[in-house]
């Protein structure tokens, strides 16, 4: 029996490709987008250099506009990179590690809350990753004002769109890296705070081994959605196949499939996992999401509902481009096996 998709992808994928960016870029990574005074606005990463370099160490986020979540018009400066986050943080490094300390910015999100813009960005230094979160209120989302920056070893930050119960909260993906023998088998967590800049209330929210198609490591995706069954939000979701190499620039081999999920969490009490959907939302099956820097990756990084009760899901596929796939809440919900 074959059952229909529970997402569609856009039939003009990728939305977003090196050769609309107005830099140097050799790929387009996973973005962040919400809506925004009006338009569809995307933070999306870009990364510089020759192909075959593991790590490119110039990473820049930039920012597009959209009238209708189709078609995107980029502006002419990146709005984030290493130098953004130096400045914010020089008092903590500078005097001591000179400039070299922050190595890069990615993995952009952004959610809005009660009228202001909050994006979160993990980044690399010397001293391990962290997770900041800066907010605005400017319409350009040009000017930022640094929130918190979390301790090592944390990414992927994801805020809700709403306070609940008062507290903003915050999806988080920690890296255990001496749990479970130094293997990848990463989880998805949750903090609460009051005010942005401090948090707490760090809980353990879906373990990589309860999700079917994971043998690996997870984390969060874009933004949840709020729906009157509960908040839906997705997932990335890895399984590494050695047996199975994925066509790649670099590294080789490259074995870590990234898989889009999708699970329910409660309204009231978003730490709990009320229900998940066991097959993949998404997996890597187009040329576009197969062939690049890392082949076989799909990474949400926006969920928007439309008013007719359309899903849309911004990714990004295999590190190279932006792709957009789109479905039914409906559908959506069905798909949600609750506990
Ligand atoms: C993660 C992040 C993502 C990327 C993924 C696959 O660690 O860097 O931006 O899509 O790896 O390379």
């Amino acid at each position: 029996m074959t059952t229909k998709p529970l997402l569609q992808r856009y039939s003009q994928n990728p939305i977003l490709q090196d050769s609309d960016i107005p830099w140097d870029c050799m790929s387009v990574f996973n973005a962040g987008i919400c809506k925004w005074n009006g338009e569809y606005v995307m933070l999306f990463r870009t990364d510089s250099g020759p192909k075959d370099d593991p790590i490119p160490s110039l990473t820049r986020v930039g920012l597009a506009r959209s009238q209708d979540g189709y078609a995107w018009e980029i502006e002419e400066e990146p709005v984030f990179d290493r130098d953004t986050i130096r400045l914010w943080l020089k008092d903590q490094y500078e005097a001591r590690f000179g400039n070299e300390e922050i190595v890069r910015v990615y993995d952009p999100r952004i959610t809005v809350i009660d009228q202001e813009a909050y994006f979160c960005f993990a980044f690399d230094t010397q001293h391990g990753v962290r997770g900041g979160i800066a907010k605005t209120s400017d319409p350009n989302l040009r000017s930022w004002e640094m929130l918190h920056i979390s301790l090592p070893e944390n990414r992927n930050m994801v805020l809700f769109p709403e306070r609940v119960n008062g507290k903003l909260i915050r999806l988080d993906r920690p890296f255990p890296l001496y749990f479970n023998g130094g293997k990848e088998s990463f989880d998805i967590w949750m903090s609460s705070s009051s005010n942005g800049t401090e948090w707490g209330d760090h809980r353990l929210l879906l373990a990589s081994e309860e999700v079917p198609f994971a043998n690996a490591k997870i984390g969060p995706g874009a933004p949840p959605i709020k729906t009157e069954m509960g908040w839906l939000t997705t997932f990335h979701a890895v399984e590494i196949n050695h047996d199975k190499p994925l066509n790649a620039w670099s590294p080789h081999p490259w074995v870590k499939e990234y898989i889009a999920g999708l699970m329910l969490l409660d309204l009231e009490n978003p730490n709990k996992v009320i229900g998940i959907c066991r097959e993949p939302l998404l997996r890597a099956e187009t040329d576009y999401e197969l062939e690049g820097f890392r082949g076989g990756v799909i990474f949400p990084g926006g969920f928007l509902l439309e008013d007719d009760g359309t899903v849309k899901m911004y990714y990004g596929a295999a590190d190279t481009v932006v792709a957009l796939a789109e479905g039914k809440l409906e559908d959506l919900l069905n798909s949600i096996e609750l506990f």
